[in-house]
């Protein structure tokens, strides 16, 4: 970490050609977005509460492996754009700004606030209002590890169905789910976007 808290890592510079992608993160306040980008790229936690101001932007560069590279190739390079919105109603307008180009959402809500499960249509209606048609989803039940859970997984996952998309359960504080929100994302965007791009021979 190389910034304040509350922000992400600075961008890791390469010389080499990278596919980029851009995911955003919704989900309203406190529902552990930027936590959970956090536990993927730094592997850390913080128990401490920093809302975040508006949006908020990382990047994490990954080189893959199959399936998304074949054993005969070099691994993909890809750099991932985190826009880590804020929850807040007040930023809607500054949200609105950046969800155009977007490759994949993370809607989060917590598991232990129905405030949070309710409001996962107004998340997914902005961004449909917003955003691109073919933005891919996943639906994110954060803070598994509670006990305090209100919201039942087949809830979540009947809600995820609903939507067309994953449905994903994790704990940005002990990390279990995380990898598995964002690494199907990625991967898939960059096999389509590889596939698109070739030209046949
Ligand atoms: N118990 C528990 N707490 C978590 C977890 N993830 C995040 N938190 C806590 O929840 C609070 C809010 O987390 P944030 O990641 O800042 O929430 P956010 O969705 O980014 O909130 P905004 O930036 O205001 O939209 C913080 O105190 C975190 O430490 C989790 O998996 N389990
Ligand atoms: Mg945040």
């Amino acid at each position: 970490m190389d910034r304040a808290p509350g922000h992400l890592s600075r961008a890791i510079v390469t010389e080499t050609p990278a596919t980029r992608i851009k995911l955003i993160t919704l989900g309203n306040p406190g529902a552990g977005k930027s936590a959970l980008v956090k536990q993927f790229c730094e592997g850390a936690f913080s128990s401490e509460y920093v809302a975040t101001i508006g949006i908020d932007y990382g990047v994490k560069t990954l080189s893959l492996t199959a399936p998304v590279a074949t054993a005969a190739s070099s691994p993909t390079l890809v750099k991932v754009n985190f826009w880590d919105m804020a929850g807040d109603p007040v930023y809607q307008d500054v949200r609105n700004e950046f969800y155009r180009d977007t490759d994949g959402a993370i809607v989060v809500f917590d598991v232990c606030s129905k405030i949070s499960f309710q409001a996962v249509d107004r998340w997914i209606a902005e961004l449909r209002s917003y955003g691109d048609e073919r933005v891919r989803l996943v639906l994110v039940g954060n803070k598994c590890e509670s006990e305090r859970r209100l919201i039942s997984a087949e809830a979540a996952s009947a809600k995820a169905e609903a939507l067309g998309c994953r449905y994903q359960e994790a704990s940005a504080m002990t990390g279990k789910g995380v990898h598995d929100i964002f690494m199907p994302m990625i991967q898939t965007i960059t096999y389509v976007r590889q596939k698109t791009t070739t030209k046949p021979k």
